[in-house]
């Protein structure tokens, strides 16, 4: 009778060892985060409490409306939507605030009703599934909101000040921003989280944001990561403030992605700052450190840190850095993560001021809706070039007196090559580089025009030479015939 479970087990292992099951991955999507709060209000009838001229109040967004505002986020080219926690949230304000954000909640299984109902999120999976798009759920695996039951009903599920005290790890143990800190080696917490996990897989979640995973116990993340692992499920985790020495850390762990904030802040002062072009090359340096570099999260801004276009004090000069910047984000191996906004250069200051209620085509201005078309093409460019979605990445080492006003980088997936060229010149410029100097090759090329629509950028290749005329402020991409 022993036998028979070790057999079981043998042609398991042996089943196991002839199909390894493909990790999950979203490389080649491009992912659009919505606040479902602060997008769209398709229903009146849950708007309890709403008071749009204040940015700490519920505004009104719910699910029906995201649902019906799908074909905008899919004309823009985003093949996945990433929701902020949609929990039911405890009823209380907190410091003024109400929970419209979602990061308080008072249940875990249950939608807020001021999103709508969890059929109301059936009917947006089956909406985007249908539609072809990728659903990317927000998790809160830390804490409970400071006024939700469960604080008071199960006081042994949470860190106490002692526990806090004693520990030799504070970010872990300790309350983020005052919040509930949930203990995950508490066998019943471990279950619920657990559990949670499987509940929103159940709804057809095809990935989860992990939010705060800096404060979760190592331990209890890595069991949550393999369980969703083994399901199929996609992880994006968010470690506020990661470079790539931490994501490559945690992609070790288990985590499919998180997000690059290094490249985050170095985008921001070389792109909208005006700063050199040094700091981003140095942190596309270090992608070869990666385990997985096609899945890590690259974005522009979200909800947490002011908005991109804030960098700039003038108007038409954040509009154009954020197309600027837009377009170089799409020529980058990784996983691109627009938030809400950002498609038309939206402003605001850190949060609640990052938040502002989403504007559709009939609130724009022309610059906006020129913005859009311009992030609306980058995309579409990506999507259609296997190089640019999910080919290999090579950053070339440009000359160092032209480094902090050009990038040069080149992208290859099977046949096709396409070179990259950030330009943060101010002034439009002519630059000729000996192609053994950034250690290519390449036979004669005829003058060849930029792939994103209405840019004068154009490149050619000559007696071993590349020549680039780049318009200011923008990046190019160019089909070429240049090897390594
Ligand atoms: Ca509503
Ligand atoms: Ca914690």
């Amino acid at each position: 009778m022993r036998r028979l479970p070790l057999l079981a087990a043998l042609l398991t292992s042996l089943a196991g060892a002839q199909t390894p099951p493909p990790l999950p991955s979203f490389e080649g999507q491009v992912i659009y985060q919505v606040m479902p709060d602060r997008f769209a209000d398709g229903d009146k009838a849950n708007d309890m409490g709403v008071n749009r001229s204040d940015p700490r109040a519920w505004h009104g967004g719910d699910l029906v409306g995201l649902t019906a505002r799908l074909p905008y986020i899919q004309r823009l080219g985003a093949t996945a939507v990433w929701l902020t926690p949609i929990y039911r949230q405890q009823t209380a304000n907190s410091f003024d605030t109400s929970p419209y954000h979602g990061y308080w909640p008072a249940d875990f299984r249950d939608v807020d009703p001021h999103f709508g109902t969890l059929a109301d999120f059936g009917g947006f999976v089956k909406a985007a599934h249908g539609a072809g798009m990728r659903v990317v759920l927000d998790q809160v695996i830390n804490h409970y909101g400071y006024e939700a039951a469960a604080v008071k009903e199960h006081p042994g599920w949470f860190n106490s000040h002692a526990q806090c005290d004693a520990s030799r790890n504070k970010d872990v143990d300790c309350p983020l921003a005052g919040l509930p800190d949930l203990r995950q080696s508490n066998p019943e917490v471990r279950a619920l989280l657990l559990s949670n996990a499987d509940f929103w897989r159940g709804q057809g979640v095809d990935a989860f944001r992990y939010d705060a995973i800096k404060h979760v116990e190592g331990p209890f993340l890595k069991e949550l990561l393999a369980r969703d692992r083994a399901a199929g499920t996609w992880t994006l985790g968010e470690w506020y403030g990661a470079d790539t020495g931490t994501v490559a850390d945690w992609q070790r762990a288990g985590f499919d992605s998180l997000f690059l904030f290094s490249l985050q802040g170095a985008m921001a002062q070389s792109i909208m700052g005006g700063q050199g072009l040094g700091r981003v090359a140095a942190v596309l340096d270090r992608q070869k450190e990666l385990p997985r570099p096609g899945e890590v999260a690259l974005f522009l801004d979200n909800h947490d840190i002011a908005r991109f276009a804030q960098g700039s004090l003038f108007e038409d000069q954040a509009q154009a850095r954020t197309r600027y910047a837009l377009r170089a984000l799409m020529t980058l191996k990784g996983v691109p993560v627009l938030w809400q906004g950002t498609e038309i250069a939206m402003r605001g200051g850190p949060d609640p001021d990052n938040r502002r209620d989403m504007r559709f085509e009939e609130g724009w201005t022309p610059a906006e809706k020129a913005v859009f078309d311009a992030a609306r093409d980058a995309i579409a460019v990506r999507k259609a070039s296997r190089a640019l979605s999910v080919g290999s990445q090579t950053l070339l080492p440009v000359p160092t007196p032209l480094q902090d006003d050009l990038l040069l980088l080149t992208r290859e997936a099977g046949g096709e090559r396409v070179l990259v060229a950030w330009h943060n010149g101010r002034a439009r410029k002519t630059y000729s580089v000996r192609l053994g100097t950034l250690g290519l090759k390449a036979d004669a090329q005829a003058l060849t025009r930029s792939l994103f629509a209405g840019q004068d950028a154009k490149l050619s290749v000559s007696g071993g030479w590349l020549h680039l005329s780049l318009p200011a402020g923008d990046v190019a991409v160019f089909e070429v015939g240049v090897r390594r």
